[in-house]
């Protein structure tokens, strides 16, 4: 395990300044450091590894970043299992892309929570003993190559709103990650669309299709900002730390307003009756979605809940052998560039 906070730990909280080569401490002591904490949050800053902070905030954020990163990678599933049935070699490259760039993200979520001490293989082995958790959405079929398309607009489309924020959040490694997240989820979203426009400017077959596979994600899509903000215990806490800016209802209201005039433009309905405009709100009502639907499905319960998890067993165990000699190579080349300046230091 990662111990990034160590030097706080192990030597107590200190400060240091160099006077002519000598390192001068200074004990520090915890309400100083977390008034400092507090004041770089309130100035909107961010927090880097190195700082110090509290070790609740450290845990939120290692319980989020772990559960993001595992969704970008159980969520290279649903769509993966299309990749050998894209219907023509350009359908094909596009999804190929995509899912590998879900794995990227992936990683570059899992370093961010590596920088919080929390290392790659022990998430992987929450994940797989069913201690972490991500996202629900990733628990539903895909029963078509249309949800594919479905899922580049719907679900990039939510992942969007929820994670444009979030390159603002106060841990900077995560905020950075994000960022370059985001501008691949755009690229996704838009290669959703165009298949889905293009299948309604196909054969009715085709239209019925898109229509059939957006009211099986319209609701879950929904789901994916987490529960209403009174059934939310995390979410008061993490916006005063600045890890999230927005609650959980203001970024779902925002997904609907945006996709209402979407799905106009494409020709399709998403299946509530209680969607209208609301003039006095400036905003889209909408019914309540199924929430015991959704806590089955993150307790465990959803359709494809075991499945997703034994694939990802599967994958990490038949991987052993590529991660131990990944890691033998790069102590060989390690090894081989301290021989290589001894030898030349020895001349
Ligand atoms: N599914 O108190 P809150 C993607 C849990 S990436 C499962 O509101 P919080 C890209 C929550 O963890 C999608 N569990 O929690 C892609 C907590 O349980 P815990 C992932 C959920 O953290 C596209 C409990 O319920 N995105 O799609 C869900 O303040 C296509 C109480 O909830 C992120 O992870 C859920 N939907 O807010 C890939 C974004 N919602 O941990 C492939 C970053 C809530 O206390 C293909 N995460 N829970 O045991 C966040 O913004 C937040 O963590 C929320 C939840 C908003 C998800």
């Amino acid at each position: 395990m990662v111990e990034p906070n160590d030097q706080c730990r192990t030597h107590g909280p200190q400060k240091g300044t160099s006077k002519g080569g000598v390192v001068m401490t200074t004990q520090v002591n915890e309400t100083e450091l977390e008034a400092q904490f507090a004041d770089t949050i309130s100035r909107k800053d961010r927090i880097e590894p190195r700082d110090w902070m509290p070790e609740k905030y450290r845990k939120t954020l290692v319980r989020q970043v772990a559960q993001h990163a595992h969704s970008e990678i159980i969520g290279m599933q649903p769509e993966g299992n299309w990749i050998s049935r894209a219907p023509s070699l350009r359908r094909k490259a596009i999804l190929l892309a995509k899912v590998q760039d879900e794995a990227g993200h992936g990683l570059y979520l899992y370093s961010a929570a590596e920088t919080l001490g929390a290392t790659r293989d022990e998430l992987t082995e929450k994940l797989i003993a069913g201690k972490q958790k991500y996202s629900s959405i990733f628990n539903y079929p895909t029963l078509s190559y249309t949800d594919v398309g479905t899922i580049g607009w719907l679900v990039d489309g939510a992942a969007i709103c929820n994670q444009v924020p979030l390159c603002r959040t106060s841990f900077g490694p995560y905020g950075r990650a994000m960022i370059r997240i985001c501008k691949e989820e755009s690229f996704h979203q838009r290669q959703g669309y165009e298949l889905l426009m293009t299948m309604m400017r196909g054969t009715e077959e085709q239209r019925a299709s898109v229509q059939e596979s957006v009211n099986r994600f319209w609701w879950p899509s929904l789901m994916m900002f987490g529960p209403p903000d009174d059934d939310s215990p995390n979410t008061e806490q993490s916006m005063e730390w600045g890890i999230k800016t927005h609650t959980n209802d203001e970024l779902r209201q925002k997904f609907v307003d945006m996709s209402v005039p979407q799905a106009e433009a494409l020709g399709v309905t998403f299946p509530d009756e209680g969607l209208k405009w609301n003039e006095e709100r400036g905003h889209y009502d909408f019914s309540t979605p199924d929430w015991d639907e959704f806590w089955a499905v993150v307790k465990g319960n959803g359709p494809c809940n075991e499945q997703r998890v034994a694939h990802r067993k599967r994958a990490w165990d038949e991987g052993a052998w590529v991660r131990e000699a990944a890691l033998a190579f790069a102590e060989n080349s390690a090894a081989d560039t301290e021989n290589t300046a001894a030898e030349e230091a020895a001349k």
